[in-house]
């Protein structure tokens, strides 16, 4: 029986990272005074780490080597990822970060089927705050059930830490649930928690491997603005809804 769906954040409800985190780490860099600057191309080879703070130990271990090493590096990483932090939620609040097609449709629609929701992601629990607030508004929080988020767990995606924090919340098992993804690391953590997993993917994930997905999508769709069908079976009324979801479910 499926019950509910498991939301990814940054690249599934909003296409956060060209323009959002990317467009804050380096007003946090320049705040810094450090003169690095991550292009597109360059931020789309950073995706492959998830985790913002980890991004930045990335980024030093393979593209600054001779960056002279802080007393305290950790501290120092936090404290560059915090201004980060604030100048995201600063963008979001701006109203710069729309959210994808489908997405305010798809959860009307699920709420109004009496479908639970959660939120799986590996961004900092502010960011989803911040991202819900400007785009659907305050009481949207009050939609999902668990919201987790960031360093709530050990190990972040491509491990399923995230996805079993929330089944274990909701007490609900991995084939009750859907998660929608967008990402080959967000693809691995779903199926190592178990969870069956809807792909929509983007610019940045177009070229990963989503092995294990039920089906790979370009978006979720609107009525007249269908998807494009990557892998899988597609919606038969050509968007996401809840007809389609329990179609996957169904199959898994
Ligand atoms: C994607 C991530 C995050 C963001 C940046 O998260 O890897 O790290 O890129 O956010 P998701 P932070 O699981 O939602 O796709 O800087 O807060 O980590
Ligand atoms: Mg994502």
């Amino acid at each position: 029986m499926f019950k509910a769906i498991l939301f990814d954040v940054d690249g599934t409800l909003a296409e956060t990272e060209r323009d959002g985190h990317r467009v804050a780490f380096n007003r946090a860099f320049a705040d810094a005074g450090l003169d690095w600057n991550w292009g597109e191309a360059l931020y789309g080879e950073l995706l492959t780490v998830t985790g913002g703070k980890e991004r930045i130990r990335f980024f030093i271990d393979e593209h600054q080597p001779e960056y002279p090493a802080q007393s305290d590096e950790a501290a120092w990483i936090a404290g560059l990822h915090k201004a980060k932090t604030k100048h995201y939620l600063e963008l979001l609040a701006q109203g710069a970060i729309p959210l994808r097609p489908g997405v305010r449709r798809l959860l009307d629609e699920a709420r109004a089927q009496g479908l639970r929701l959660a939120i799986s992601t590996t961004t900092t629990p502010e960011n989803v705050t911040g991202l819900l607030e400007a785009t659907l508004g305050k009481e949207s929080l009050d939609w999902f059930e668990v919201i987790a988020a960031g360093d709530i767990v050990p190990k972040k995606k491509p491990a399923g830490d995230i996805y079993v924090y929330a089944l274990e919340a909701m007490n609900l098992r991995p084939e009750e649930c859907l998660a929608v993804e967008d990402s080959a690391n967000g693809v691995l953590s779903a199926r190592d928690a178990g969870v069956p997993v809807l792909v929509t993917d983007n610019a940045y994930t177009q070229a990963d491997e989503f092995n294990g997905a039920l089906a790979v999508l370009s978006d979720l769709g609107e009525p007249g603005q269908p998807v494009a069908v990557r892998t899988g079976s597609g919606p038969k009324s050509g968007y996401v809804d809840c007809a389609y979801l329990h179609s996957l479910a169904q199959a898994v």
